[in-house]
């Protein structure tokens, strides 16, 4: 299997708030470094540097000016005299105006940001950018006729929606690299996410349509971030009913009952005969992962690739999430390994 990896990943290394402290981000250089290293060891296959794509390739997915917000967003806030990360303080919840782009940098950052684990540092434009060419390379790949690819992608992608970032995600590589599909002529497209977190994002991109198919197994919404989607009750709306797929599942999950949930979610994706499959592939279901709650042993991931071989589709995996920096490769290239030793 071709990985495709950007080094200029390591140009975003940021801060984010949580337990009341700003402090260094749990989603690290080191993360994608590690999955590197791995491949490398156990010699998955060759290794290339995606080609650049244009800020249009992702405006297919997000709006024009959130695209140009996250471009000039460090720029704006250093103009102000300011030094540290960019994080936002105040958002536009229920019924605050949320029709009117504010012109400060403090209103945009909660504009278009969910939470406060985006923060904007120098290079976290170049960054975010590669990482979504990073996708866009990777189904390049499939649609020249190859059955999978790995696209190394840092930052993840899967919480950010059309307008706005949130979760460590800018833009949502996935999405672009599932519509890029679709533009290159793909009738239908399916997305399984396994990261622990419910892709809000993605799911939010393709609510109303049936030409993307968006199956999560994730954190039960009541106890795990995001908090605010990824209900059973989430089906999609419009001409996209019937073609969004949750599978909220407690804490504590472990195997036995995540393959029976994944065995579920396999079987409906191959039913839908998608012309590709895009993988968001968090290894946050980790047992020893340090801001999730399933009990996935590092020997388990091989079954998520076994069981993702079996939809029989040409698959592309979009590397999201997983903190347990120590294991993340080995987590990470374990589903690999299970897809190749299952096709
Ligand atoms: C891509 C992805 O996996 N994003 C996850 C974003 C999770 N953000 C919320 C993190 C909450 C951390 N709280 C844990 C405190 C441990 N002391
Ligand atoms: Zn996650």
């Amino acid at each position: 299997m071709l990985t495709f990896h950007n080094p200029d990943h390591h140009l975003h290394h940021a801060s984010e708030l949580k337990d009341g402290k700003v402090s260094p981000c749990f989603e690290l250089p080191h993360r994608a470094d590690t999955v590197l290293a791995r491949v490398r060891q156990v010699g998955l296959g060759q290794l290339a540097i995606p080609a650049h794509y244009g800020k249009e390739r992702y405006a297919r997915i997000h709006s024009e000016r959130y695209v140009n917000f996250l471009e000039s967003a460090w720029q704006e806030w250093t103009a102000l005299g300011h030094r540290h990360d960019a994080l936002p303080l105040v958002w536009p919840v229920r019924d605050l105006r949320s029709d009117i782009e504010p012109e400060h940098i403090d209103g945009k950052l909660g504009f278009y940001a969910m939470d406060a684990g985006v923060a904007i540092t120098a290079g976290t434009w170049q960054a975010v950018r590669r990482s979504a060419d990073t996708a866009l390379n990777g189904m390049d790949h499939l649609l020249q006729g190859n059955r999978s690819a790995f696209a190394l992608c840092r930052p993840p992608g899967h919480h950010a929606a059309a307008e706005y970032m949130g979760g460590y995600c800018y833009l949502n590589n996935a999405a672009i690299a599932a519509q890029s599909c679709l533009d290159q002529g793909g009738k239908r497209v399916a997305i399984l996410d396994v990261d622990f977190h419910h892709g809000n994002g993605t799911q939010s991109i393709f609510y109303q349509r049936p030409d993307v198919l968006f199956v999560s197994l994730h954190g039960d919404p009541r106890r795990s971030y995001p908090y605010f989607s990824g209900h059973r009750d989430e089906t999609g709306s419009g001409a996209g009913q019937g073609f969004n797929l949750n599978y909220p599942l407690p804490h504590g999950t472990d195997w036995g009952s995540y393959a029976t949930a994944l065995d579920d979610a396999c079987k409906r994706i191959r039913a839908y005969q998608p012309d590709a499959l895009v993988i968001s592939l968090g290894v946050d279901t980790y047992e020893n992962d340090p801001i999730s709650h399933f009990r996935l042993t590092s020997h388990d991931f091989f079954g998520i690739g076994a069981a993702i071989a079996s939809i029989q589709s040409p698959t592309l995996f979009v590397m999201e999430g997983g903190y347990m920096v120590d294991e993340i490769g080995i987590n990470a290239v374990n589903v690999l390994q299970g897809y190749t030793g299952g096709v």
